[in-house]
């Protein structure tokens, strides 16, 4: 008899599902249900639907579901020991909101296992589809929200963030505003996180503190829905918004739905889900202080764990629940993954060309830099998408290549500041990690050693880990959370890349270089040409 977890992460192009053994310490199992390849039906592109002024971004819930359906179709079909799970928890990309109506409960209720579940649930929707993370219409409702609670400064000690376009409040706020009556007939509002769980249970599942803190709405000191940001937002919020609990609680158990059709255990147990970036954070195995994260994804995300509230007032960065119940750090990128493969894309390069390039070419760069904005971006906040490209032409190869991976790190480098710590270690995660190439350049950067672990879903993973804590806390068997970590995550196993010391001072520079380029383009400073002419005489001269 095994004990089997499984952990799913709904995420912005795909669904992943990672069943671990906990006996045997292994992952068995890894399951991905890519979006545009399996449900093609639904037209999205990388999971996504962009208006064409690149600002409003949404997706289908609905299409998140049936990727679930599927995924248990193949257990089913790999004649998994489905019985033996004995815990699942779960992942969400994070701030998309779910807006359904009246039926929605008794229709999971309801649920007939002779038929499929995304036809059953075609019907519980008050909007079809759900604006995400990556949407940035809400500029006007950020400002509202944030003047009604008397600034940033204050909107950020309230609830642990600035207002930021993607969060759930503005989001809901616009919702409410541009379709009044379709908010009136909207019941429940949930998160990505909250509404995956929510099937799976049967009925409304709670919000975690974790993917909570990325609302703009809970009281991030007393982790508690916090009444003057609802006011704030949109009328009755209150009543439309599921309750907050610990991302370690049990949320009930599987609904009879799943038992009947896949041949779940009935006593299968259910734990709250969270954000994908708390998950991630257990799926590195950051449980202490001092060590910080680099997930290249979708998004490029920088997070690290704190013990004590720290919240950055300058208002770019993030503080979020932890799923131990702490805190944790975090800024947030756009132009991730999107923004890598656009140069790599442009110059019709595969990953194994792009990293010869890159080695090719000289910590440095002469000098070039690239402010990538093919989206609108975050951190700095960049509404209006363009390219500014400094000493770089858009057909240099060689140029382009190292300014996007340098660029992206330095500005990583320069908006993290606040979080106080020079990281000494580094854990890589997300699918862009699996480039040796890429993370030696954040190394350098960085000037801080990397590690780089053979999982790059750390979210599911991380889903994973908290199903087996939680349950075994549960069965009163103690197991810590190092315990875990440690049996998963094998530090033996991961490749240490170890930065080049030699290139410290001048990455030094090219911080402020790279900060002279954006004061430029976005705070109206001076044209950054002098400096960049002083950093290629002092290191490109020869
Ligand atoms: C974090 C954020 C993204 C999404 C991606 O604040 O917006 O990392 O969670 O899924």
């Amino acid at each position: 008899m095994s004990d089997y977890f499984l952990g799913l992460d709904s995420s912005t192009q795909s669904l992943t599902g990672l069943i671990i053994d906990f006996g045997l310490g292994k992952i068995i199992r890894n399951y991905n249900i890519n979006f545009d390849k399996e449900l093609p039906h639904y037209n999205a592109q990388n999971g996504v639907i962009i208006s064409d002024d690149d600002k409003v971004v949404h997706s289908y819930p609905l299409m998140w579901v049936e990727a679930l359906e599927k995924l248990f179709e193949q257990l089913v079909r790999d004649d998994i020991q489905i019985e033996e799970i004995k815990a699942i928890s779960g992942s969400g990309q994070q701030h998309g909101t779910v807006y359904l109506n009246q039926t929605f409960e008794e229709i999971l209720q309801n649920l007939n296992p002779n038929e499929s579940l995304v036809k059953q649930l075609e019907g519980i929707f008050s909007r079809a589809t759900s604006p995400i993370w990556m949407d940035s219409s809400t500029f006007k409702q950020c400002q509202e929200i944030r003047e009604s609670l008397g600034g940033m400064k204050a909107t950020i000690n309230i609830t642990g963030s600035n207002t930021f376009e993607r969060f759930s409040g503005p989001q809901i706020r616009k919702f409410f505003q541009e379709k009044p009556d379709a908010y009136e007939k909207t019941l429940i509002i949930h998160l990505v996180s909250s509404f995956m769980a929510s099937i799976l249970l049967g009925k409304n599942a709670p919000i975690d503190h974790g993917d909570g803190a990325g609302m703009n709405l809970m009281n991030i000191k007393t982790k508690q829905w916090d009444k003057r940001a609802l006011e704030a937002t949109a009328p009755n919020l209150i009543n439309k918004l599921p309750p907050l609990v610990n991302s370690y609680d049990v949320i009930g158990k599987i609904s009879p739905f799943f038992v009947k059709k896949y041949g779940f255990s009935a006593d299968t147990q259910l734990i709250s889900w969270s954000g994908d970036n708390p998950n991630s954070l257990i799926g590195v195995g950051l449980i202490q202080k001092g060590k910080v994260a680099l997930s290249l994804g979708t998004s490029d995300t920088y997070f690290g764990y704190i013990k004590n509230l720290s919240l950055d007032l300058n208002g770019e960065g993030h503080v979020f629940g932890a799923p131990t119940g702490d805190y944790m750090s975090l800024i947030c990128y756009k132009n991730g993954s999107f923004a890598r493969e656009n140069i790599k894309n442009s110059f019709n390069l595969d990953w194994n060309q792009f990293s010869e390039v890159l080695k090719k070419t000289p910590p440095g760069n002469h000098g070039k830099i690239i402010l990538p904005y093919f989206q609108p971006e975050i951190v700095p906040l960049v509404l209006k998408s363009g390219i500014h490209r400094f000493g770089v032409e858009e057909n240099d190869l060689h140029g382009n290549v190292r300014a996007i991976i340098e660029s992206q790190f330095l500005s990583m480098r320069l908006h993290s500041e606040w979080i106080g710590e020079s990281p000494k270690e580094i854990y890589a995660t997300g699918g862009g990690s699996i480039n040796r190439d890429i993370l030696q350049v954040a190394a350098d950067i960085f000037n801080s050693k990397i590690r780089q672990f053979d999982v790059p879903d750390s979210a599911a993973l991380g889903a994973a880990l908290r199903a087996a804590k939680s349950y075994y806390d549960l069965k009163a068997s103690k197991v810590s959370w190092q315990d875990i970590t440690e049996t998963f995550l094998d530090i033996q196993k991961s490749t240490l890349i170890e930065p080049n010391r030699k290139y410290k001072a001048l990455y030094d520079d090219m911080v402020n270089l790279y900060r002279a380029c954006e004061d430029h383009i976005l705070r109206e400073g001076e044209n950054p040409e002098s400096i960049q002419k002083q950093f290629i005489e002092k290191y490109f001269s020869s």
